[in-house]
């Protein structure tokens, strides 16, 4: 028989209320056996409870019953609303669990409202996003994937390719072929419809990712060019030091700064040139180069009251070569208000900016914002996918809906593509949750916290 669980849904520590949750098919009698026996719960209904330890009264606590299946994990529920005071919550939990709950493991609530059908993976990786989401963008994201959008497109696709798989598969019962055969134009139409829609969605992979860890700046630039100043004028405090000389900045120094609700980091680097001072410069600028690799955008600072060197010049190609998208950054224009610079190219955006008086920082983050968002408008919908496990499976299903495309053009025979579609209704299937391996589920509920 299905256990009992019992744990905390709010975070440990004093707080004003404080919500433990039983879930279970004894949590209604466990419940009774910690208040009067003539209390009754009408089902989701807040009730007043005086709960007993032994001869004591523990807590007047609020308490609510919510018979299966209308429930969060769609077996009899209860929630206690208490004081929110350690002692309380940890005694409660003792209680119960002498009652005969047993300690939730972490996502266990999530993880049996799944097995009831209450919520497929996707919506559960939304929850957990949701959850754990430190700014606006990656709470609407999260919102999106739970309240089951994301997974509402997967459904389409899954029903338009399972429709084709069973015309297939008629046919390829059909020994005596009397059945029309499908034209190939009507097979291939169906397809590329599906490869546009799971191009659409991978391509919003990057963005999803952005919102949810956070859109990686690097800020690069030969020495004292300002790119310390440039962080510290961007997060507003002195976040890494600031001095005349060149090769101040030696580590890579990071922090996050907020732009309309989206996350940017920030990553400060050494300068480059062409000699170091010494082996902490030398990787210093390693550390640069590797910050600039694993960014998503870079912020290449120049420094308008000098003449370019000939290392910003090289550095300046490398990131064109790698195709790294950048802003270039001109700054001091305070010192130089007629500068002009002569790198030319693929800039997405020049923006002129005085760290020293803030001229040009409300642009420079209007281009950083214009970045993040430019891509998630062109998804109209805004549905996005934004962790890895369902970006490979998109990439996946197009992969193999593409090779049935190959097959189909080179008249290989309805078997050959229909193992492709079926295998790309597997990739979709595993990513809605249907023929999902246990090991896929415990990565997913484990990442959890408590008592959800
Ligand atoms: N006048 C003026 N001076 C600036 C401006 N931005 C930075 N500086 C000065 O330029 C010098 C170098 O600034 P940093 O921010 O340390 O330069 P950096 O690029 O981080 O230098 P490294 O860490 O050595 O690579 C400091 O003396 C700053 O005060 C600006 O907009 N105007
Ligand atoms: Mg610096």
């Amino acid at each position: 028989m299905q256990t009992t669980i019992v744990a905390p849904a709010t975070a440990a520590g004093q707080s004003a209320v404080a919500l433990v949750r039983l879930s279970g098919p004894e949590s209604l009698s466990i419940l009774r056996k910690l208040t009067q026996a003539d209390k009754v719960f009408p089902p989701r209904q807040q009730v007043f409870c005086r709960l007993k330890d032994g001869e004591t009264v523990l807590d007047e606590a609020l308490v609510t019953y919510f018979p299966a299946p209308r429930s969060f994990t769609g077996e009899d529920v209860v929630e206690f609303a208490l004081h929110g005071s350690p002692y309380i919550r940890g005694r409660l939990l003792e209680l119960l669990c002498q009652a005969g709950a047993v300690a939730a493991a972490r996502g266990e609530f999530s993880y049996r409202a799944f097995l009831n059908g209450k919520m497929d993976l996707l919506e559960a990786q939304g929850l957990c996003d949701l959850i754990s989401a430190g700014n606006k963008a990656a709470h609407d994201l999260a919102l999106s994937s739970l309240d089951g959008r994301l997974s509402e497109k997967f459904t389409h696709m899954k029903t338009a390719l399972s429709e084709l798989l069973a015309q297939i598969e008629v046919r390829l019962d059909d020994v005596d072929e009397e059945m029309t055969p499908l034209a190939d134009e009507y097979v291939a139409s169906l397809l590329q419809t599906q490869i546009n829609a799971l191009t659409k969605l991978a391509d919003t992979f990057s963005v999803g990712k952005f919102i949810k860890e956070g859109l990686k700046t690097a800020i690069v630039g030969a020495p004292n060019c300002g790119k310390s100043s440039l962080l510290n004028a961007l997060v507003g405090f002195d976040r890494a030091i600031v001095a005349d000389q060149s090769g101040t900045t030696r580590d890579t120094v990071e922090e996050a700064l907020d732009i309309a609700g989206h996350k940017i980091i920030l990553t400060d680097t050494a300068g480059i040139r062409e000699h170091a001072l010494d082996p902490a410069e030398q990787e210093g600028m390693k550390r640069s180069l590797r910050a600039m690799e694993k960014a998503d955008l870079v912020i290449f600072v120049t420094d308008l009251t000098r003449e370019l060197t000939a290392q910003e010049k090289n550095l300046w190609q490398d990131i064109e070569k790698e195709n790294k998208p950048v802003i270039l950054v001109l700054n001091k224009t305070d010192q130089a208000p007629q500068g002009h610079c002569s790198l030319d190219g693929k800039a997405l955006k020049t923006v002129y900016v005085s760290c020293k008086n803030g001229d040009g920082l409300e642009t420079l983050k209007k281009e950083i914002l214009a970045f993040v968002s430019a891509p998630q408008l062109a998804q109209e919908d805004g549905v996005m996918i934004s962790n890895l496990r369902q970006y490979e499976a998109v990439l996946h299903a197009q992969t193999e809906l593409e090779s049935a495309m190959v097959q189909l053009k080179y008249q290989t025979g309805l078997e050959l593509y229909a193992e492709h579609i079926r295998a790309a209704l597997a990739a979709l299937k595993d990513l809605i949750g249907e023929v999902t391996p246990d090991d896929v589920l415990g990565i997913i509920f484990s990442k959890f916290c408590m008592g959800k």
